[in-house]
């Protein structure tokens, strides 16, 4: 029988579900690797046609994924002229072009920077290409555009940081002054990689910074991924969240650097510990438009499988973070009862949820178990045998 509370419990966590909701990326379905080789997949999409059809299956599995992160160059060589293509998917697919990530960081030019290189020319051309793809996200309704530079130096001495600094602040505002009302600017942040002494916006400080200095459309985008070991990133999140400066996430998990791993692999913890400050925000009537989105590329396991993974993972992380009893957590808080408190935050980690998102799942109509259906319903076989047959392309991208 089921119970009042088990019922109630039921609704809370269906209406959680309901409106939770996460971008996954073009290039988490292609051929990635390392810098040290590729290992091809037959199944692994290299058109945006086939990125379109992953993203769709994702969808048709988890309920959750209604858009697809788009990176200019790799999806839209052609740029503005790419639209009525994308548009044509999107109807085709129904799934909705999500941000739209410049890339300034694999033409030769380059190689000293982008919208931070000492020469005004690259600068330039970086910018050009920055407000190329906010038209082009104005043309395809896409709210956010996504930057990430990979601008930094390799050697003490060898760039000045405040001119770059400034060159920065020049290029974000210019950028900001292009966007439509409802367009938005998130500003991400690495500590390293490709630069390895320094980068230009190394970390949430000055990325809330630049996001400031641009215009209130600015954003501060915080990749799971780009902090340093043992970095206490909800709390990175509770001062954006305070400052109303999150615009959004890229989620991944990480051992050792921006390894781009499935989300939770390694911590699940510390994401259910991020979800808990975007619920206790909401529930504080902080007012948050925060976009989820997943930045993950898979050298090892299969594509699809990896990103359904992360999506349900996800889902149930997102769902025990709700459950946490705040009002109950504030009080043990304000009366400094730490075991209380601790145990409190802890225990509701360890719930099982899983017969819950089950349960929803069977009430939406979607699969019980969405790996279970993946792995019998043969779409990766069927599009291994397609695609297989063709030589297949291969990011360069790690
Ligand atoms: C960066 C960063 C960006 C992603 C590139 C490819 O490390 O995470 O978001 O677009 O990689
Ligand atoms: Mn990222
Ligand atoms: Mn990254």
């Amino acid at each position: 029988m089921v119970t009042q509370s088990e019922s109630a419990l039921f609704d809370r966590a269906a209406q959680t579900l309901d409106s939770f909701q996460i971008e996954i990326p073009s290039w988490g379905f292609a051929n990635t690797g390392t810098r040290f080789g590729k290992f091809v997949q037959t199944a692994a999409a290299s058109t945006l046609e086939e990125k379109f059809a992953d993203a769709a299956e994702v969808r048709r599995l988890t309920g959750s994924t209604p858009s697809l992160a788009l990176h200019v160059l790799w999806d839209m060589p052609n740029g503005v002229a790419d639209v009525p293509e994308v548009q044509a998917l999107e109807r085709r697919f129904g799934i909705r072009a999500g941000s739209i990530n410049p890339n300034l960081f694999q033409d030769q030019e380059y190689k000293f920077g982008s919208l931070c290189n000492p020469s005004v020319e690259i600068r330039e051309q970086a910018l050009s290409h920055v407000l190329d793809s906010i038209e082009i996200a104005k043309r395809l309704g896409s709210r956010d555009v996504s930057l990430w530079l990979p601008d930094g130096s390799n050697y003490p001495g060898t760039q000045s940081i405040r001119k770059r600094i400034g060159w920065l602040q020049q290029a974000l505002r210019t950028a900001h002054e292009h966007l439509a009302p409802e367009q938005r600017l998130l500003i991400e942040y690495k500590p390293f990689e490709p630069a390895f002494y320094h980068t230009d916006i190394a970390d949430w400080g000055m990325s809330s910074q630049l996001a400031r200095d641009a215009g209130p459309r600015a954003r501060v985008l915080v990749d799971t991924g780009h902090h340093y070991s043992s970095q206490n990133i909800e709390q990175i999140v509770a001062w954006l969240l305070h400052t109303n400066l999150l615009g959004g996430f890229h989620f991944n998990d990480r051992r050792y650097a921006d390894d781009d791993l499935t989300l939770g692999s390694i911590d699940p913890y510390q994401i259910f510990r991020i979800f808990h400050e975007i619920h206790s925000a909401a529930e504080d009537g902080l007012p948050l438009d925060i976009a989820f989105m997943i930045d993950q590329s898979h050298n090892l396991k299969g594509k699809i499988e990896a990103t359904v993974q992360t999506v349900v993972t996800a889902q149930e992380l997102w769902l025990k973070a709700a459950l946490v009893d705040r009002p109950r957590l504030a009080a043990f808080q304000q009366s400094c009862d730490l075991v209380a408190a601790e145990e409190l935050f802890r225990g509701t980690f360890w719930q099982d949820v899983r017969p819950l998102t089950r349960a929803w799942r069977v009430a939406r109509g979607l699969p019980a178990d969405p790996l279970e259906a993946l792995r019998t319903g043969g779409y990766v076989e069927r599009v291994s045998s397609e695609r297989g047959k063709r030589a297949t392309a291969v990011n360069s991208y790690a």
